[in-house]
């Protein structure tokens, strides 16, 4: 997933804590492992170690608080952490642990909340929805052998189906684009609350895969006459421009305009970008309008000051923001999507200039891992392009001359990005580089996360021992982080990105779960 996430609980400090938390040992087989069939049973070690937490302390609530053996349901409490864990287990063929959530699923009552919040069409859509359709789809396909009886995914479709139908009410607006946050029990929303464009555009390649597994197309036709809105914008106040090829964020659910012109490849707009090229890898007949749109979207931001260079490391990209009226130097994470994503595009488009762009993005990005002292990347960072004239009474700031950037936002959340980028660059190039950068992330996020039960965010990457724990694990670590971790040196799983000149049977929504593409299907 993209966007937002809430992070629960305090802080809790290191060094009052019990835990075995150590930096990484000296030199130990861990550290030196060059095989990567060992370092891919290595993070399904950690997978499973991190499952067996949630399990005992946690199931079926959404996510353990790994610190104090508890758990929290900021998902609508139907399980998050298992439907988001169920594709990654069938990769890894952890046979107990696909199992155990199979037969759970059916059990699940979509039809009622457990949680006080609203619930997310969007989160609820990336993690529940398509960790039900890629299960059915790797199930039915090459991981068959690992099903007790076909009913199994007769009876994961079945509720992707319950759930699908219970959040169709979120269409009926005006214009048909969805409300964001539902009412669960009274099926209602506040029409008068905007949209934003990630969360409106990251729903389309679930409900048409859905759409075609069950052959009802109501399901498709809601988010694609959605979209169109998107494909085409328009504007609240037309007198102001957003960033050529690129869109505003706030999206009016009444009139389909657009309320601002800020625009970028981090939160709020991230995935609506990446599903435009994810929307042509699925079926390039019928979403060719969708690759142009994106294609114009990459080629003005790798064209324009959004590619930016900080001045004291010109060998460095990395994505700006547009505020509506300027250029700003900052960046997230979560942007570090993009990287994979345009390497994708040069994949199923055949441009290798694509490829090299989003090599370069993905190569910037592992640097901030690079730049701190745990060796992972922080959630948010500033810097300063060529136009940056030195004052001579300024006091160097030695991180920022080395490094580039300066961090903004020290956290770690257990996010994906960079470790998804890697993958598609290794898959990309063949080069084994993209395998040891994972890898060493990898060890590091294991090296300064892991605690207790399980893996917390951390609240400062460039602290030792990483500063503090939150006390959260997101389900998204069980879907995405584990897996990309786990497919770069894991060559013979049945399911990757397809090299250059071979098809692509899959794609992999933005949680990390692989669907087939419509002609595989
Ligand atoms: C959920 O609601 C639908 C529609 O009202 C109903 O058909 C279904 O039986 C309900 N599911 C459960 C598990 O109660
Ligand atoms: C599958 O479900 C059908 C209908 O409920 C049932 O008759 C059959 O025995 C089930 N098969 C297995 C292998 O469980
Ligand atoms: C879906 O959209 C197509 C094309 O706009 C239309 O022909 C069809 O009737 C729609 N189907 C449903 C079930 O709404
Ligand atoms: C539209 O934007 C222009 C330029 O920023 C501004 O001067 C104008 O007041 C805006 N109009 C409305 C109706 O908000
Ligand atoms: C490949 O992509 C680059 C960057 O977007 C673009 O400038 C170029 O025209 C593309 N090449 C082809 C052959 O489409
Ligand atoms: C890019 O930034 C430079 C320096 O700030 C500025 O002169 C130029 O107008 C900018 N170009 C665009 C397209 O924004
Ligand atoms: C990638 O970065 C390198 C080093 O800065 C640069 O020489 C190269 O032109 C970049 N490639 C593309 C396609 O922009
Ligand atoms: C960063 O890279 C340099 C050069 O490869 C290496 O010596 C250093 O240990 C790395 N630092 C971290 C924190 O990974
Ligand atoms: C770096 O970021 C921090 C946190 O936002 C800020 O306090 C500091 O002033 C920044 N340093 C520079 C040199 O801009
Ligand atoms: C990656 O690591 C392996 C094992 O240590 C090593 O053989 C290989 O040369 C490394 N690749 C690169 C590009 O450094
Ligand atoms: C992760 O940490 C555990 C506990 O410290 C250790 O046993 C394991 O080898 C580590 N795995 C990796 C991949 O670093
Ligand atoms: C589901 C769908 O819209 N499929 C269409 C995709 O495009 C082909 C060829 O243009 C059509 O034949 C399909 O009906």
């Amino acid at each position: 997933m993209r966007l937002h996430d809430i992070v629960i609980g305090a802080l809790i400090s290191c060094t009052s804590s019990a835990n075995s938390h150590s930096l990484p040992k000296a030199r130990n087989d861990i550290d030196t492992q060059t095989v990567p069939w060992k370092r891919a049973q290595a993070v399904k070690e950690a997978f499973e170690f991190a499952w067996h937490g949630y399990h005992t302390y946690a199931f079926p609530n959404d996510e353990l608080l790994p610190v104090t053996n508890s758990f929290s349901n900021t998902r609508n409490g139907w399980g998050a952490t298992a439907v988001d864990a169920l594709s990654t287990a069938i990769l890894m063929e952890s046979q107990d642990v696909v199992t155990t959530i199979v037969d759970y699923i059916p059990t699940i009552d979509f039809n009622v909340s457990k949680s006080n919040a609203p619930v997310s069409l969007f989160e609820t859509t990336i993690r529940y929805l398509g960790g039900m359709l890629s299960a059915v789809d790797l199930l039915d396909g090459p991981y068959q052998h690992l099903t007790q009886s076909p009913n199994d995914t007769i009876a994961l479709t079945q509720q992707a189906v319950n759930l699908a139908s219970k959040l169709e009410f979120a269409f009926d607006t005006p214009t048909g684009i969805p409300s964001n946050n539902l009412n669960f029990g009274e099926e209602s929303f506040d029409l008068s609350q905007s949209t934003e464009l990630a969360v409106a555009g990251s729903l389309v390649l679930e409900w048409t895969h859905l759409s075609d597994m069950v052959h009802r197309v109501a399901f498709a036709n809601l988010t694609q006459h959605a979209e169109e809105y998107l494909l085409h914008p328009t504007y609240q106040n037309a007198t102001i421009q957003p960033f050529p090829g690129l869109r505003g964020t706030n999206i009016d659910l009444r009139t389909g305009n657009f309320l601002d012109v800020s625009g970028s490849w981090g939160g709020g707009d991230d995935s609506f970008y990446e599903y435009l090229i994810k929307m042509f890898v699925y079926d390039p007949g019928n979403f060719t309008t969708y690759k142009d749109e994106w294609l114009e979207a990459v080629q003005s931001s790798a064209l324009s000051n959004i590619s930016s260079h900080p001045y004291s490391r010109p060998d460095l990209t990395f994505l700006a923001s547009w505020n509506g009226q300027d250029v700003t130097l900052v960046s997230s994470h979560l942007a570090c999507f993009a990287g994979g994503n345009w390497i994708l595009g040069g994949l199923v488009l055949g441009n290798q200039t694509l490829i090299d762009l989003g090599q370069n993005l993905t190569d910037s990005c592992a640097e901030t891992y690079n730049a701190t002292l745990t060796g992972i990347g922080p959630e948010a960072w500033e810097w300063e392009d060529k136009n940056f004239f030195e004052d001579d009474d300024e006091e160097v700031d030695m991180f920022i001359e080395d490094n580039g950037f300066n961090i903004t936002d020290a956290s770690y959340n257990l996010r994906p990005e960079v470790l998804e980028s890697l993958y598609y660059a290794y898959r990309a190039t063949g080069d084994t580089k993209y395998q040891n950068l994972s890898w060493k992330a990898f060890r590091a996020i294991n090296a300064t996360c892991r605690t207790g039960s399980g893996f917390s965010s951390v609240s400062n990457v460039n602290a030792p021992h990483g500063g503090s724990f939150s006390n959260f694990q997101e389900s998204y670590m069980f879907a995405e982080t584990f897996k990309y971790a786990y497919l770069i040196q894991a060559e013979d799983a049945k399911v990757h990105v397809a090299k250059m000149g071979e098809e692509q049977i899959w794609v992999f929504n933005t949680e990390g779960h692989p669907f087939k593409v419509r002609d595989q299907q």
